[in-house]
């Protein structure tokens, strides 16, 4: 690996997206892909609007977060079938899944997954990621050949991220990859100085996205570009577009990424630029 100084990309900006997650409500939000058939939709929508990962949660039938390992076996297959993107399950669930079920997630042969590496205050929840758990799922990844994504909600989590390649090795793939997830109550704010403050933190010759969740949306998709990093965007993280104007789709998104991404001269990557960066072989 390189120097600190690699941690600013030359080359293109890989656009993640994450179209669902496990928090927002369908009745609320009836723009939530949530079945199936709406999610490959939005997969291929986001391919052609520039997004090279997709960062899956899945739902059940009534539309409730769910991590039923057949689903997720068949939701890991249509989107390969339907696209190149990089398949990145969420083993992080919702608040209420166990550390076992969040485990089993690899059982359905993702191409990657992520990987929180803390606990967090999240809202008036908690996010628990204890260090036995992340060892676990970390061990998990290198023995199965499933590239981890690191999530970093805070500070500590990048201390923790240290210590775990320290202790545990390189991750499968070779490559270090990091996501700031900023913005969440509890966790760093989303803002520019705390961006350069992280990405200064990281390991050498990490790469990095970062996403604002709500209204630090914008300003952290601006300060990614302008730090170097990559971007993840999507209705996980933000319904609104701008003020007083709600997301119509998660492909919107990722477009207007795409098109700050080729004004920052580092235009999206496709797929298989991603999977190269990132060490995910190539399954299909
Ligand atoms: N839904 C949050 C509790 C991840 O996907 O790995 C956790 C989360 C992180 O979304
Ligand atoms: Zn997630």
């Amino acid at each position: 690996m390189a120097g600190v100084g690699t941690t600013v990309s030359t080359q293109g900006t890989l656009i993640t997206v994450a179209p669902t997650g496990a928090e927002l409500e369908k009745d609320a939000v009836p723009a939530l892909p949530v079945t199936l058939a709406e999610l490959v939709t939005t997969a291929i929508q986001c391919q052609e609007a520039g997004a090279a990962v997709i960062h899956v949660h899945i739902r059940d039938d009534g539309g409730k977060p769910t991590l039923d390992l057949g689903r997720l076996t068949d939701t890991v297959r249509a989107l390969r079938e339907a696209t190149d993107l990089v398949v990145q399950l969420s083993t992080g669930g919702a608040v209420t899944d166990s550390f076992e079920r969040r485990l089993a997630v690899l059982d359905a042969a993702p191409d990657a997954c992520s990987l929180t590496c803390g606990t967090v205050n999240f809202g008036a929840d908690v996010f628990m990621n204890p260090w036995s758990f992340i060892t676990e799922l970390y061990a998990r990844t290198q023995k199965l050949g499933i590239v981890p994504e690191f999530e970093l909600f805070d500070f500590g989590h990048i201390a923790t991220l240290h210590r775990l390649l320290a202790e545990l090795g390189e991750p499968a793939g070779g490559h270090v990859h990091c996501d700031l997830v900023m913005g969440v109550p509890g966790g760093m704010p989303g803002n520019a100085a705390t961006l350069v403050q992280a990405v200064a933190a990281l390991p050498p010759g990490a790469t990095w996205s970062a996403t604002g969740i709500g209204r630090t949306a914008v300003p952290v998709l601006f300060a990614a570009l302008a730090a170097g990093g990559h971007l993840r965007v999507g209705m996980e993280d933000t319904v609104t577009f701008a003020r007083g104007r709600p997301v119509t789709s998660n492909a919107e998104l990722v477009a207007r990424a795409a098109a700050a991404a080729e004004l920052a001269q580092r235009q999206a990557m496709s797929p298989a630029a991603g999977r190269a960066m990132l060490g995910v072989p190539d399954r299909r």
